[in-house]
């Protein structure tokens, strides 16, 4: 049985303390994965310093010579995807095709940042003193931390690492525990790309234990953070006492509106997708659905339809459309949800159960109707196949409603009407919003990232992630002298 360990300083490294981390496949939970270092602080402090040493060198490099790395790391992902694809579908249950799909993107996105290296640095701009030529020129920022979640444990570390890097900046990683191995085959590529040593660092281990030292020790300069809403605000305040820079992507309850006018059909396949997709472990997933009354009861009928499509079983076999929940962990907070939904009067209109397949983590697809705006599965983020149905009266409850949430990652609107499609665009308060698609789904090239509580600090990905990884600098330049 493998064991994967810290990278640092460009040698793979175990944990100071000897501890070891087994890893368990959700889809059978006695089959043993391999084992992973479980970092102390001693071991992130190292990790720190090989970034700090680094710096300067990695500045150096041309961005242009920098963008050319990432594009070799973009080949080498490309051809290790299978493997990388596998060893995240045994670690935390997603679909091969899901986590093969997470790859290739994880490639775009590395090949996206390439391009950033030809790119333009800064701007020249008048001055106010006669020949003085006066600059705007983007800057590292140093030493980013990056701490990232389980749920796409291939894509999000590099939608951080990628501009992170190409900027100039050095980076230490501290994956979610639960995808540690995947983690390990994910800087095995930066390393083979031959990355220079301690331009990239990764530490496994509990984030309990290494978070507040990534989030305050004096050489980070900034902390870029995926996760739940608690763990961020503990990371804000600590950046915020430490004088860091931090960005902050957090949870979602995502809403999608269903209007008389929409296609239903198209509307119920991708309220599904939304909800069901990655087993809805995802930070986009559809979470509440706000139908208008005059076609509530079609609407039910075509999700139904639906989602009786849905095969759950283990992610690496093939005609599987729905795979178990990452842990146990998992298992119990879905499973809790969905009781209290039960409890809470909600008409369970499909699944509620869970599946017995090899012991796995298997939940059912599960749908509610006739939800009410105070019950606990429409209030709070579930990260499981729970999707709410709620009837309204028109599309001004419909868009009230919807908003009224102190979440704000992303919303969808089905609708033929460009005035309510228009409309909803503009006063949804999220940061993505979708006319006619479903609430999940990212390009390379887009900001990325929610309002209110579901994200802080500039956006990630495309042209956004400059405001983050990089500063201005102001230089002035008086070259008569005499
Ligand atoms: P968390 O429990 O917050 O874990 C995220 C990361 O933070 C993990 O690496 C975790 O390490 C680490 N961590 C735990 N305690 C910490 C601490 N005290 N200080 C610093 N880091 C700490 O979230 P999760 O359950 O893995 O992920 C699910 C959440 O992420 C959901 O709320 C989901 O909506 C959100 N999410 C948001 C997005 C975007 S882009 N908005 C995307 C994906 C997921 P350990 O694994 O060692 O505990």
């Amino acid at each position: 049985m493998a064991d994967y360990l810290n990278f640092i300083d460009g040698q793979w490294t175990g944990a100071s303390s000897g501890e070891k981390r087994e890893h368990f496949n959700p889809a059978k939970p006695n089959e043993s994965i391999g084992f992973t270092a479980v970092s102390t602080v001693a071991d992130a402090e190292r990790a720190i310093e090989a970034a700090k040493k680094a710096a300067p060198g990695w500045k150096a490099m041309s961005s242009v010579n920098r963008g050319e790395l990432l594009r070799k790391a973009a080949d080498l992902l490309e051809e290790r995807a299978d493997d990388i694809a596998k060893t995240a579908t045994l670690e935390m249950g997603k679909r091969f095709v899901e986590t093969k799909g997470e790859a290739l993107r994880g490639a775009s996105i590395l090949r996206y940042y390439a391009q950033e290296g030809y790119r333009t640095k800064g701007e020249v701009l008048p001055s106010a003193s006669d020949g003085t030529t006066l600059l705007a020129v983007r800057v590292p920022v140093g030493v980013v931390a990056a701490i990232t979640p389980w749920n796409f444990p291939i894509a999000i570390p590099i939608w951080k690492i990628a501009p992170a890097l190409v900027f100039g900046n050095t980076v230490v990683w501290k994956p979610g525990q639960e995808t540690g191995i995947t983690a390990a085959k994910v800087a095995e590529v930066f390393k083979d790309a031959g990355f220079p040593k301690g331009v990239l660092n990764l530490v496994l281990g509990r984030g309990s234990v290494m978070g507040d030292i990534l989030s305050t020790h004096k050489d980070v300069a900034a902390v870029t953070f995926t996760g739940s809403n608690a763990v961020g605000q503990h990371i804000a305040k600590l950046a915020t006492a430490n004088g860091k820079k931090y960005q902050l992507e957090l949870g979602g309850k995502n809403p999608a509106v269903v209007l008389e006018d929409a296609n239903l059909d198209l509307a119920a396949r991708l309220v599904v997708d939304g909800a069901m997709k990655q087993t809805g472990q995802r930070c986009t997933a559809t979470s509440r659905v706000y139908v208008e009354a005059g076609v509530y009861d079609t609407f039910v009928e075509k999700v139904i339809e639906n989602v009786k499509n849905i095969t759950v079983g283990d992610g690496l076999q093939e005609g599987i459309t729905m795979g178990p929940v990452a842990s146990k962990k998992q298992f119990d907070t879905v499973t809790g949800y969905i009781q209290k939904g039960k409890d809470e009067g909600a008409e369970l209109l499909y699944g509620g159960g869970t599946l017995n397949i090899d012991g796995g983590y298997y939940i059912e697809p599960t749908v509610f109707g006739h939800a009410t705006h105070d019950m606990t599965i429409v209030k709070e983020e579930i990260f499981g196949p729970v999707v709410a149905l709620m009837k309204v009266a028109d599309y001004n409850e419909a868009l009230e409603r919807a908003n009224d949430t102190m979440y704000g990652l992303s919303a969808a609107v089905f609708t033929d009407s460009l005035e309510k499609a228009f409309h909803f665009m503009e006063n949804s308060e999220v940061g993505m919003v979708q006319i006619n698609g479903e609430t999940g789904g990212a390009e390379p090239q887009a900001p990325f990232g929610g309002t209110k509580a579901s994200g802080q600090g500039p956006k990630e990905q495309g042209q956004a992630a400059v405001e983050f990884f990089t500063t201005n600098k102001t230089i002035t330049i008086n070259p008569f002298t005499k």
